[in-house]
C-alpha cells in the first residue's frame, strides 16, 4: 500500500489527525493493532477542552457530543469542609467545560472516517519503521496471517505511552523527562444519577477525591489510593465509604448505585524532547504523559496534531519545510505549560504520604488562595479550558 501519511494508533491523536488532514485533501491510512469494538469500549478521559469542542464541531464531527455531552460553567474545590464554585465561564470569556467521553469521541470519529473512505486496518501486529532519516519511509506490519508495507512521506506515531513510534527515535537523539507520583487512581462507574450540577475535585485528610458524570444513569468517580494496591482489597462497600467521607458535606448525600466497573491506575509526568526523528513525527501520549487531575491529556493530543497538519499542509501545498522543522519546538511549548499545570493541580489536590506538614499547610494556602483571589482564580481558569494553540 501507498499513501502520503502513515499513521500508528487510532487513538484521539491518530484519529483526529486523518480528518484534519482529510479536510486538507492529504491522504493517510490508519495502522492500529486492537480492534475496532476494543478502541470504542476503552474507558479513559472525560473533559473536553473549549476549543476541543469547537474543532469537532467546525469538522462536523459533533452533532452527538452536543446533544449527549455535559456542558458546566465551571468546578467545584472541596476542601476544610467547604465547596467553592470556580467559574471559568465568567473568568475566560465564555468557555465552558464540557464531559464527553473519550471512547465516544473515538466512536464517532472512526464512523465518520469510514464513511468518507478512509482506511483504517484495525488489528495490526509487529509494526516496524524502515528508513526514517530518508524521504521514503514505510512501515512493515502484519495483519492475520499475511505481511504487509505501507509505503509513505511521513509517519506519524500516534501509538500511546507503549506503542513502537517513540522508541524508534534513537536515543543519542533524545531527553526524556519523568516524574512518578506515590499515589494513584481507583477509578469507578456506576449506576446512579449525578449527586451534584458539576465536578467536584475535593482535597480531604484522608486523601484526593473527583466526581465526575458521564450521563444522567451513569456517573464516574474517582479516589486517590495506593497504586500499588490491589482492586481486589476494594469492596463496593469499602469505596461508597471512602467517597462518602471525601466528599462528605452537611445537607448533602451523595447517590450510590451498583458499580459495573473499577480499575487503579498510577500516576506520571513524562515529556520526550524532540518530539520528531527524520521524517518520523510523535504525538499525543506517545510524546508526552500527564497525571489526569488536570483533564489534559486527550486535548493535548488533538493539540499537536492540529500543529502537524498545519505543517504537513504548508509542506504540500506550498513546499515550505519550516512549519515542520519547528513542530517539536512549537508543540513542546505548549506540552510544557500543560505538564506544569497538570503537576500543579495534583500536588495541590493530593495527600502525599512523603511530604512534611510544611509542605501540606502550603497546598492548603494554595487552594484557599485559588478560590478567593480572583486573579489566582483566572489563571487556574484558562488553564483549565485550555491555552490556546500558537502557529
Ligand atoms: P491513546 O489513546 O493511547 O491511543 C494510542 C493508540 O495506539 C494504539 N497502538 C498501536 N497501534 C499499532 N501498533 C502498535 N504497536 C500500537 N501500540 C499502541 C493503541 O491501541 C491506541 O488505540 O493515545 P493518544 O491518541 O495520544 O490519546 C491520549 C489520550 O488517550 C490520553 O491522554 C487521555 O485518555 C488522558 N486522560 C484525560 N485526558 C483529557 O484530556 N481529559 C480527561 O478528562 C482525561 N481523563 C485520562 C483521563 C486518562 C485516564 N487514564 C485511564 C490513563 C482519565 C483517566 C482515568
Ligand atoms: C473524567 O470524567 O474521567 C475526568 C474528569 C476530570 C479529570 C479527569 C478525569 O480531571
Amino acid at each position: 500500500m501507498r499513501t502520503q501519511v502513515g499513521i500508528i494508533g487510532a487513538g484521539p491523536a491518530g484519529l483526529f489527525l486523518a480528518h484534519l488532514l482529510h479536510r486538507a485533501g492529504i491522504e493517510a491510512v490508519i495502522l492500529e493493532n486492537r480492534g475496532r469494538e476494543e478502541i470504542e469500549g476503552t474507558i479513559r478521559a472525560g473533559v473536553l477542552e473549549q476549543w476541543t469542542v469547537d474543532l469537532m464541531n467546525q469538522m462536523g464531527l459533533g452533532q452527538r457530543m452536543m446533544r449527549e455531552g455535559h456542558f458546566h460553567s465551571g468546578v467545584t474545590f472541596q476542601f476544610g469542609g467547604e465547596r467553592h464554585h470556580l467559574d471559568f465561564e465568567g473568568l475566560t470569556g465564555g468557555k465552558r467545560v464540557t464531559v464527553y467521553a473519550q471512547h465516544e469521541v473515538i466512536k464517532d470519529l472512526v464512523a465518520a472516517r469510514l464513511a468518507d473512505g478512509g482506511t483504517i486496518v484495525f488489528s495490526v501486529r509487529d509494526v516496524q519503521f524502515r528508513g526514517l532519516d530518508g524521504t521514503a519511509p514505510s512501515i512493515a506490519y502484519r495483519v492475520g496471517d499475511r505481511d504487509e508495507r505501507l509505503d509513505c512521506d511521513f509517519i506519524a506515531g500516534c501509538d500511546g505511552f507503549h506503542g513502537p513510534s517513540r522508541k524508534a527515535i534513537p536515543a543519542a537523539h533524545r531527553a526524556e523527562y519523568d516524574k512518578t507520583y506515590p499515589f494513584g487512581w481507583l477509578g469507578i462507574l456506576a449506576e446512579a444519577p449525578p449527586s451534584w450540577h458539576e465536578l467536584i475535585y475535593s482535597r480531604h485528610e484522608r486523601g484526593f477525591a473527583l466526581l465526575s458524570t458521564r450521563s444522567p444513569e451513569i456517573q464516574r468517580l474517582y479516589v486517590q489510593c495506593d497504586p500499588e494496591d490491589d482492586i481486589a482489597n476494594w469492596s463496593d462497600d469499602r469505596i461508597w465509604s471512602e467517597m462518602g467521607m471525601r466528599f462528605g458535606f452537611p445537607g448533602w448525600r451523595l447517590i450510590e448505585g451498583p458499580i459495573f466497573q473499577k480499575s487503579i491506575l498510577g500516576m506520571r509526568s513524562f515529556v520526550c524532547d524532540p518530539m520528531q526523528f527524520g521524517r518520523l513525527f510523535i504525538a499525543g501520549d506517545a510524546a508526552h504523559i500527564v497525571p489526569p487531575t488536570g483533564a489534559k491529556g486527550l486535548n493535548l493530543a488533538v493539540a499537536d496534531v492540529v500543529v502537524l497538519s498545519r505543517a504537513l499542509e504548508a509542506w504540500y501545498r506550498l513546499g515550505r519545510a519550516d512549519l515542520l522543522d519547528r513542530y517539536s519546538a512549537t508543540c513542546l511549548r505548549r506540552v510544557w505549560k500543560a505538564e506544569r499545570f497538570s503537576w500543579y493541580m495534583t500536588t495541590m489536590l493530593h495527600l502525599d504520604p512523603g511530604e512534611t506538614p510544611f509542605e501540606r499547610r502550603i497546598h492548603i494556602a494554595d487552594l484557599d488562595y485559588v478560590v478567593h483571589s480572583r486573579a489566582a482564580m483566572t489563571a487556574l481558569a484558562e488553564n483549565y479550558v485550555g491555552l490556546p494553540i500558537e502557529e
